[in-house]
């Protein structure tokens, strides 16, 4: 059965591949899965249909067969749960699979995410500079104790697997910035992910729809 994901039909980020859709196309590709796509609007996720799929309003989605889900790194983990490759077998490695997914999630998206949306939203106010300085420093604590782990390790549990698209993509949302170019371990780790064939195929599909080149 061929799963259909929701992306943004107009993402904010013109193709650089940062929306959270992401994550679930590059597991599809390392796993070899054909997907389809829908595309939204911002108006078409609010309507029931979307809630029904996605309580928030937000993509991605992911459905096969009479199986919804929601919330991207969830949606990684089904993917890659069947396959040896992507997320190991043996129940050690796949609860420390898991644990690097929820620390990708909770513990290294929430400082990156607060300082995009200050840049984003909070330019203009008389104590940006001050804030953006402090959320630089959660951002760097982050950045530092990852480049520690990763020091003599490709992976984040040696062998790649499917935290480390769910890691990598969150760690791409500082791309550009120096915060990540301070961090030359950190740096490496992205551009290993963003090595990766299935990386460059949901890259590619997900710019398409921005060029106006989908198939
Ligand atoms: N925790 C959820 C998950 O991981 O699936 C979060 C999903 C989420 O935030 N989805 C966003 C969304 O639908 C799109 S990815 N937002 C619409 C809304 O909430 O109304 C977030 C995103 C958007 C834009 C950029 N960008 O332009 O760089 C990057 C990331």
């Amino acid at each position: 059965m061929i799963p259909t994901i929701t992306a943004f039909a107009q993402s904010p980020d013109r193709g650089q591949g940062l929306a959270r859709d992401m994550a679930v196309r590059w597991a599809l590709e390392e796993v070899d899965q054909p997907y389809d796509v829908r595309l939204v609007s911002f108006a078409a996720m609010k309507e029931p249909s979307h809630i029904a799929l996605q309580p928030f309003g937000q993509i991605p989605t992911y459905e096969e067969g009479t199986l919804s889900l929601f919330e991207s790194a969830a949606i990684v983990l089904h993917v890659a749960e069947p396959h040896q490759l992507h997320l190991p077998q043996n129940a050690k490695g796949r609860a420390r699979a898991i644990a690097w997914m929820f620390a990708a999630k909770s513990t290294v998206e929430p400082p990156i995410v607060e300082r995009s949306m200050a840049l984003l939203l909070e330019a203009d106010r008389p104590w940006h500079a001050e804030r953006l300085t402090m959320l630089d420093e959660r951002v760097r604590t982050r950045l530092a104790d990852l480049s520690r782990w990763l020091t003599d390790r490709d992976w984040l549990e040696n062998d790649f697997c499917a935290a480390d698209i769910v890691m990598v993509t969150v760690l791409r949302r500082l791309s550009g910035s120096a915060l990540l170019d301070e961090q030359p371990t950190v740096a490496s780790y992205v551009a290993r992910g963003e090595a990766r064939p299935a990386f460059g195929r949901a890259f590619d599909a997900q710019r398409a729809i921005f060029t106006g080149s989908a198939a």
